[in-house]
């Protein structure tokens, strides 16, 4: 097998903003509730936080020709709300704009396709302040004021929109029942309702994004939703447990609750009844804004949850990693390459969305990378990683599946949340001391991939 991938296969990185650009107070740009969230002590694994990062905001030129040495044609990066409203609604920062310019001529420049993701997780802390971010409704309409303001000035650079990256990362691991959310803003609430409130209000946010994104641009553009949805894999590949995998993907994770309204109009029924008091309030006709046209789907692909055909009520169980089961270096990155078929196809068959062109926009891991005397950073575990997620895709295409596109995560080592700069997940070294690059084996790996149009 040669693994060849069609002609004109997207090849590409990913990264996003907080997570990489530093220069938290340059250009005018306030604070957002990562800043907040990251100077608290205790809540970063060795107090680490985005203030420096990658000093990207500084560097994005070198960084361009990095892509540009790794021979991507396109780029999917975040934009930070902050930095271009600084206080989460009203005026906008023209130097925030500014610096986006210029990475996107420099993009140009090098033939590189930019993909913009409208947000990241990196709300404005204003917006914290005045009504709790995503705990109120408020929140979308700024959200897709914010939307217009970027696209009517920056729409003559960038046609390939995301609205929203990972719902379930910023409200349900942002907000949590009496307990400490390890995200930003981590806001302790009362009720499981209010949890699933705040990403009904992310949901609303996309769709009026998505009005605001096509009504403020200039020419034709393209807007997708990013979701890290749980792939269902099913155990052996028998009918049987094919069918499990179909029904347990529903009630797993926030899959139906977050990516089903999006691309359905509607949340899972079984989901609905198994919350009972503690779904979201859904108003009328938030339905209709919530379910958009979408012109492709980005997911973020790292692991799933194998299922079975098993005599339980409801047919099927869902199976727990057995001790010892591979995993790379966090501690829910276990390593289950079929998640990415999977999760292509269920968006095919278990949503019937078999129209929608899907972009694998995140794809990577965390590996316990140092440096040789040498110099090298050889992440044989990291090839390994991604040509076996790379072989997954392959076989969607070979089936008919319509991927269009890869982003490995990440260009390079960056602001790994709460993780910190302990956890590196890129193709590139980033020694923090010296902000130098060091591109790792796994970064020549991809390269070739590129470079040959196949999984090498
Ligand atoms: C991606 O999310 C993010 O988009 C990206 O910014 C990040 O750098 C990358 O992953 C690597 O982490 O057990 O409560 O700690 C991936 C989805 C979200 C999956 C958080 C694991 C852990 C939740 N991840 N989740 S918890």
């Amino acid at each position: 097998m040669s693994y060849e991938f069609p002609p004109g296969f997207e090849w590409g990185v990913a990264t996003a903003a907080y997570q990489i650009e530093g220069a938290i107070a340059a250009g005018g740009r306030k604070p957002s509730v990562w800043d907040t969230f990251s100077a608290l002590p205790g809540r970063i694994l060795q107090g680490a936080t985005g203030a420096i990062a990658c000093d990207h905001y500084h560097r994005y030129a070198e960084d361009v020709k990095w892509m540009a040495e790794l021979g991507i044609k396109h780029y999917r990066f975040s934009l930070a709300w902050s930095r271009i409203i600084p206080d989460g609604r009203g005026s906008v920062n023209e130097t925030g704009i500014d610096f986006y310019r210029r990475l996107l001529d420099c993009l140009q420049h090098y033939g590189i396709t930019p993909h913009a993701t409208l947000f990241h997780w990196d709300s404005p802390q204003a917006l914290e302040e005045l009504y709790g971010s995503w705990q109120s409704r408020d929140m979308a309409q700024d959200f897709a004021d914010y939307a217009t303001a970027v696209v009517s000035r920056l729409g003559d650079r960038i046609t390939s929109w995301m609205t929203i990256n990972e719902i379930v990362c910023f409200t349900h691991i942002g907000y949590d029942v009496n307990r400490i959310p390890v995200h930003a803003p981590g806001t302790s609430v009362a009720s499981l309702k209010q949890v699933w409130q705040t990403s009904h209000h992310a949901l609303l946010a996309h769709g009026l994004a998505c009005q605001a994104i096509r009504a403020a641009s200039p020419g034709p553009c393209s807007v997708a939703l990013v979701d890290n949805f749980v792939p269902t894999v099913p155990l052996t590949e028998s009918a049987a447990d094919i069918a499990a995998a179909r029904q347990a993907f529903h009630l797993h994770g926030t899959n139906g609750g977050i990516l089903e309204p999006a691309l359905t109009g509607a949340y899972s029924p079984a989901l609905l009844a198994q919350l009972g008091e503690n779904a979201p309030e859904i108003r009328d006709g938030d339905l209709a804004i919530v379910h958009q046209p979408l012109d492709w789907i980005g997911f973020n692909s790292y692991f799933g949850t194998y299922a079975r055909a098993a005599e339980t009520p409801a047919g099927y169980e869902v199976l727990p990693f057995p001790q010892g089961y591979p995993q790379l270096n966090m501690p829910w990155l276990h390593f289950v390459p079929d998640c990415l078929y999977w999760g292509i196809r269920h968006l095919s068959e278990t949503l019937n969305r078999p129209d929608l062109p899907v972009r694998v926009t995140e794809n990577g891991c965390a590996g316990q990378d140092s440096l040789t005397e040498a110099g090298e950073v050889l992440d044989s575990d990291r090839i390994l990683f991604l040509r076996q997620y790379l072989r997954s895709a392959h076989r969607a295409i070979q089936e008919g599946y319509p991927l269009q596109g890869y982003f490995a995560w990440t260009l390079m080592d960056n602001f790994e949340w709460a993780y910190g700069c302990d956890r590196r997940f890129g193709l590139l070294y980033t020694d923090y001391e010296t902000q130098r690059r060091i591109p790792k084996a796994s970064f020549h790996w991809y390269r070739e991939c590129i470079r040959q149009n196949r999984v090498v």
